[in-house]
């Protein structure tokens, strides 16, 4: 059988690094995001008398790196007792592996369609939690506008999943401004960093103590449009986050000139009156957070800068959705 769906990328408002359970996906802490309208990955998934199972991202056949791709699919094969193999065919309308967590996306689509290619009707609970498996990040893709990953308590990660906050149109002139300063693919990947940062970091236990304080100003902030507690409280975060990578053995740095350009940029427009935080993920690239009267501004500043290419405006987006129409 055939199925379609879409899901959009999410950014961390509240960021996660680090695993306690790296088989079943279970985070050391729990994290709140947005889910970013128009930063989607689609995915048709067909389980047929196939010789093999083949998958196709961005139109190129995937010959390497595929296991963690093949092993979800064969999560969800085990689950409904299917054998044939399966055809996926993906397509993201934004640069992969640049910190646009494109995993996110990527794994709540293939869940969603490969669930329902195989028989299944996941309600949101468990779909998140099935997302997981593929990448801790994609149970947040799954949910419509702000969304908590609660990092749960049990050992099978039965109460580890994330669910909506509020709905897409509750803060609709919330704006996440995605620069793209490389699309390089990064020398760490999120997995492999975040374990050696849990291994080796002196400073750990001290990101793990002030994150339930961050988790409860983003999510009153959220429901009561303050904008100010959001954005700074993300904005610290991100920079607590980013001091455990740095402080990691050996060092990770994910930043870049530009990177350093824009922060700065960032510091001197608020110091000037134009209300903007940042956050960045495991890589260069850096989002900006506004809301809609200073987007304009904002986003023209950024594209003067030398080291930005270009720009991504999101709004807060809808959940993962089945499609009608299928990729082949
Ligand atoms: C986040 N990141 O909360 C954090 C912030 C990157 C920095 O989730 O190993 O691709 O597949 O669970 O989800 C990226 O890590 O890692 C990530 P896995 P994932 O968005």
């Amino acid at each position: 059988m055939k199925a379609t769906a879409a899901a959009n990328a999410n950014i961390a408002l509240v960021k996660y690094w680090g695993k306690r359970d790296k088989k079943l996906m279970l985070p050391q802490n729990s994290s709140i995001s947005m889910t970013c309208d128009g930063l989607a990955t689609t995915t048709t998934v067909d389980f047929d008398d196939y010789e093999e199972d083949t998958i196709i991202i961005n139109d190129e056949e995937l010959l390497k790196d595929k296991e963690d791709i093949v092993k979800h699919i064969n999560l969800i094969r085990e689950t409904a007792g299917i054998k044939q193999k399966a055809k996926v065919v993906s397509e993201s309308n934004f640069p992969t592996a640049a910190g646009l967590a494109s995993s996110a996306s990527g794994f709540a689509a293939l869940t969603l369609a490969a669930s329902k290619a195989a028989g299944f009707d996941l309600n949101e609970k468990e779909l998140s939690i099935l997302s997981r498996r593929g990448s801790g990040s994609a149970s947040r893709s799954v949910c419509e506008g702000f969304a908590e990953w609660h990092k749960g308590e049990r050992s099978d990660g039965s109460d580890s999943f994330a669910e909506s906050i509020v709905s897409k149109n509750y803060w609709p002139e919330f704006r996440m401004i995605t620069t793209i300063v490389t699309e390089a693919k990064k020398k760490v990947s999120s997995r492999v960093g975040m374990q050696q940062t849990v291994e080796t970091c002196p400073y750990y236990d001290g990101w793990l103590k002030t994150i339930n304080d961050d988790l409860g100003a983003v999510r009153e902030g959220i429901k009561n449009k303050d904008f100010t507690l959001v954005g700074s409280t993300a904005e610290y975060n991100c920079i607590k986050m980013h001091a455990t990578m740095m402080t990691t053995k050996p060092p990770i740095i994910y930043w870049f000139a530009p990177t350093m350009e824009i922060i700065q940029n960032v510091h001197l427009w608020r110091e000037l009156g134009l209300e903007c935080y940042f956050t960045i993920d495991a890589g260069p690239n850096v989002k900006v957070i506004c809301l809609e009267k200073d987007e304009k501004e904002i986003n023209k500043k950024l594209l003067k800068l030398k080291g930005v290419k270009k720009t991504i405006i999101c709004k807060p987006g809808d959940k993962a959705m089945l499609m009608e129409k299928h990729l082949f």
